[in-house]
């Protein structure tokens, strides 16, 4: 049994759930408020030694960073969505994955955070340097994941993976950061073929955001 404690709101949250969802396993969804700290009470804290969410359970297993985590269910899978047999098709499903959590993932995070989030906590308005710093290394960097969807259906060439769903977690928050993905219609295709998908709408579903 796999159990995932996250915070629904949260896209490190939310690609856990997205892969979860579209290799079709049985697993349980344990919200933590962030906002209540309920992420450090000594429970949490036993499963990430900084008190960070996404973390998963497997059956005594304990797991944190969610792309170890989208890894690690569809490995156990043995999930198509992983290619499983076949190194070369493995290696272009982990860099796109890596390709967001260092480049395109990390400046839309930090969009995210001055535009949205840090309104909601309260702390303060947005820093427009930090708005600009994100928008320049943005703009090349979707750039090449518009040519990259120009090239097949999907991240990893014309068949969906978990990078797809890893990537989405991402690209989805482009709404409420305004950042216009009118210049990459290649994303706008994709992004808007995968939100449409049944394992979108019961991920959202069970993360009480849908
Ligand atoms: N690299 C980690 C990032 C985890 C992370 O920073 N999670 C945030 C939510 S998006 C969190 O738990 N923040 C609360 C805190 O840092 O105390 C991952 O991919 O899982």
């Amino acid at each position: 049994m796999y159990t995932i404690h996250g915070f629904g709101m949260s896209f490190n949250t939310t690609k856990v759930l997205y892969v979860a969802e579209e290799l079709g396993i049985d697993y349980e969804f344990v919200g933590l408020d962030l906002t209540k700290g309920e992420h450090k009470l000594p429970e949490h804290m036993a499963r990430h030694p900084l008190g960070k969410t996404p973390t998963l359970d497997h059956d005594g297993k304990v797991l944190f960073e969610s792309a170890t985590i989208c890894r690690y269910m569809a490995e156990v899978e043995q999930s198509p969505l992983y290619a499983h047999s076949d190194p070369y098709r493995r290696g272009q499903i982990n860099q796109w994955i890596d390709y967001f959590s260092a480049h395109s993932g990390r400046w839309l995070s930090s969009l995210l955070f001055e535009r949205v989030f840090k309104g909601m906590i309260g702390m303060g308005d947005p820093d427009q340097a930090n708005i600009d710093e994100a928008l320049g290394f943005l703009e090349p960097q979707m750039g090449a994941v518009d040519a990259q969807l120009g090239r097949g259906q999907y991240l990893a060439g014309d068949a969906l993976s978990i990078a797809d769903s890893f990537a989405f977690a991402y690209v989805e928050t482009c709404a409420v950061s305004q950042f216009p993905l009118d210049p990459y219609p290649n994303i706008v295709r994709w992004n808007n073929e995968y939100a449409g998908r049944a394992a979108v709408q019961r991920a959202q579903s069970r993360a009480g955001t849908a």
